[in-house]
């Protein structure tokens, strides 16, 4: 997968616009996730892991905001011989285009639809793994009930959802504690204060974290049996809900 470098916000912009995943953004994509979400490696991988426990045979796995592919790619390496298809939809175009290359560099027996789509307008069917990784805290708060709605009914019993998230704390003490971690965690990773800023201002309307509670009580409402957080970095964390 590539790796160049994210500069974007290293030089000083009069105006902030808002964060877009365009062919810039895509371009440097895999260095600025690493560098910018604590856990993401982890979570990757351990994506696969629960593939290899919760994918069943002639069933979907959907990966909801593929971005580049790193979780198909992940769920691919252990779902050998289950007769299984990802379908993995992102809705920027320079996403999907290099997604599309870094599949091709893997041999696999595991068929991906890529879909150049909007993750609400995708049914979801006999699916046994939906993932939502670090994807739902960019739809508008009204939209991310009835995607869950949607991902509950396509689910099959005993099926799993992975949502990674930013999270957003109630008390206050805590919420400014692991910001503050976060962003000590960026600037070991090389990103100046400017582009600190930046990258949060063009942030600010486009991504809206929730609480924990707000996640666990949306999950349950759709019916989901089982909830907990399996990981959590600072103000980030992925949780599972089985169906
Ligand atoms: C990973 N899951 O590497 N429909 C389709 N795609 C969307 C939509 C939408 N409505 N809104 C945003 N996206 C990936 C990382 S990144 C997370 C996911 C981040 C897409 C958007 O184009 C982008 O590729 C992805 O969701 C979010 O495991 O940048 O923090």
């Amino acid at each position: 997968m590539n790796t160049s470098q994210d500069t974007i916000y290293a030089q000083a912009y009069e105006n902030i616009s808002d964060f877009q995943f365009d062919e810039k953004v895509a371009g440097v994509f895999n260095d600025m996730i690493r560098r910018s979400v604590p856990g993401y490696g982890q979570i990757i991988n351990t994506l696969g892991d629960f593939a290899n426990k919760y994918v069943s045979t002639d069933s979907n796995i959907y990966d909801l905001g593929c971005s580049l592919g790193a979780a198909t790619l992940s769920i691919r390496r252990h779902i050998d011989n289950r007769n299984c298809k990802i379908i993995a939809v992102d809705n920027s175009e320079s996403m999907i285009q290099r997604c599309r290359e870094n599949l091709s560099a893997y041999v696999s027996e595991t068929p991906v639809d890529l879909v150049c789509g909007d993750i609400r307008d995708i049914k979801i069917e006999n699916a046994s793994m939906v993932v939502l990784n670090f994807t739902m805290q960019f739809l508008a708060p009204k939209d991310r009930e009835t995607l869950l709605s949607s991902i509950y009914k396509g689910l099959k019993p005993g099926g799993i959802l992975v949502l990674s998230e930013k999270l957003n704390f109630e008390d206050e003490s805590i919420q400014s504690l692991l910001v503050d971690l976060h962003l000590d965690f960026k600037r070991a990773n090389g990103y100046s204060e400017l582009e600190i800023s930046q990258k949060r201002s063009s942030l600010e309307h486009v991504m809206k974290p929730d609480t924990l509670e707000q996640h666990e009580a949306r999950l349950k409402k759709q019916g989901f049996k089982h909830f907990n957080v399996w990981f959590q970095c600072f103000n980030f964390a992925s949780m599972v809900a089985i169906k």
